[in-house]
């Protein structure tokens, strides 16, 4: 079964748990720090660049914000963490809503954790990774924003980041551009594959 991802629009936001669409089928998840590009690869997959917000200020995103893939699967664009210019109480809000998602029993059926690929990844990032590990939290490892480094940067990036990160058995690594749109089809290819047996057989 293929997922058709130019098929995606807005479903709605939550700023509770209680506010998100029933868990009726698979969904994405969308995490890490602000500003790494959760929105802009959203908008890449879907080829529609009106989609997600996109904002070059950090902290655009501050309410999990639901996307229907070709009514087939859920994206969750979770607010990014570690904006620093977020006001305190804001702040905290964020991170309630992040953690109350990731430990509230919610179903999900995979996480796309985004690291910045010029970037060591932070110590909230290894904090999510052994988080994902510990509970055997399926995810996969998206470095984004290739274009700004060479080919070569890139593969010594990714050589580095694996010596970092305590990468979880079935981690895969995707190294993406929403701006020049590479990488996308990898990607697509192994959610589609990653869901196969959830979504069955129907069409
Ligand atoms: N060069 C380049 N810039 C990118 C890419 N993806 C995102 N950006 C830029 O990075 C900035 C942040 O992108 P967003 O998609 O809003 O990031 P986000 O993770 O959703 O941010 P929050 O909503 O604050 O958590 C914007 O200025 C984007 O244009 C990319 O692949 N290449
Ligand atoms: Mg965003």
């Amino acid at each position: 079964m293929s997922i058709n991802f130019r098929k995606t629009s807005f479903w709605g936001v939550a700023s509770d748990l209680a506010s998100c669409p029933e868990s009726d089928r698979p969904e994405i998840v969308f995490s890490g720090k602000s500003n790494v590009g959760k929105s802009s690869l959203i908008n890449a997959l879907a080829d529609n660049k009106k989609l997600a917000r996109v904002s070059a200020t950090p902290g655009k995103t501050r309410l999990v914000v639901y996307f229907n893939v070709d009514d087939k699967i859920y994206l969750a664009d979770l607010p990014g963490y570690g904006y620093a210019k977020a006001p305190k109480d804001v702040k905290a809000k964020f991170s309630k809503l992040c953690d109350q998602y990731f430990v509230s029993g919610r179903k999900f059926s995979l996480v796309l954790h985004l690291i910045d690929i010029r970037h060591a990844p932070s110590q909230e990032d290894v904090k999510m990774l052994t988080f994902m590990n510990e509970r055997q939290i399926p995810y996969f490892l998206v470095f984004t924003k290739c274009d700004k480094l060479s080919r070569a940067q890139v593969m010594r990036q990714l050589a580095e980041f694996g010596k970092i990160l305590n990468f979880h058995d079935d981690a895969h690594c995707f190294a993406v551009s929403a701006e020049k749109k590479l990488g996308l089809d990898d990607l697509k290819e192994a959610i589609e594959s990653y869901l196969q047996d959830e979504l069955g057989e129907e069409s």
